[in-house]
């Protein structure tokens, strides 16, 4: 297998407000970046109109895109709602089903959300200290239920690429609400 030869490094994370140091991407998601995504379109037009906030951020040390390369990086998604629903990423499978990711939880309250394209879903708590498996094949999005910003650290395979379309065409099977007790999934 030929693989490029990377030296190699070590990052700083600060393991509270996720920033990684030095990251060479920084991916900002806006709410108009994310039109389809809500349940609530008109809530989510009256968001933009009035400032279009910045919805998560993501900090990332990028590696050659390949076989045999592991790349990280660290998502801050902060807190609020679009109608009664709760910020969350958008959400993906990864390009090459066959690839798995790891999740580290820093800080916040959320969960990930998870499922496959043969119709199984899945909702798991994350949290400070939570490492959650997101197997392969499984289409993934986090979601803050949380009144601070939902911090993590992922670890993925370069290989990996990302799929949106398939999410866009066929939304996620749950989705976290904001009810009278708090977060209900729906
Ligand atoms: C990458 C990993 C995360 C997400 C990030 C933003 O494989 O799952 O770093 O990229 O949380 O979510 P999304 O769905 O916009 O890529
Ligand atoms: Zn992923």
């Amino acid at each position: 297998m030929k693989v490029t030869a990377v030296d190699p490094f070590a990052l700083a994370l600060d393991l509270r407000s996720g920033a990684l140091q030095p990251y060479t991407s920084r991916t900002q998601r806006h709410l108009s970046d994310m039109r389809g995504a809500f349940r609530d379109g008109a809530a989510l037009e009256d968001l933009v109109r009035g400032g279009d906030p910045l919805v998560y951020e993501v900090l990332q040390y990028d590696l050659p895109e390949e076989t045999g390369q592991l790349i990280c990086c660290t998502t801050v998604l902060y807190p609020g709602t679009v109608g009664a629903e709760y910020y969350m990423t958008k959400g993906h499978y990864h390009l090459v089903r066959e690839t798995a990711e790891i999740y580290l939880g820093l800080s916040g309250q959320g969960y990930l959300l998870l499922m496959t394209e043969d119709g199984r879903s899945w909702a798991e708590p994350l949290g400070p200290g939570t490492v959650a498996y997101v197997p392969p094949a499984w289409a993934h999005r986090s979601v803050n239920v949380g009144e601070e910003p939902l911090v993590f650290f992922a670890v993925y395979p370069g290989q990996a690429g990302h799929d949106y379309g398939t999410i866009e065409r066929t939304g996620f099977a749950q989705r976290v609400l904001r009810g009278p007790q708090g977060p209900v999934l729906a």
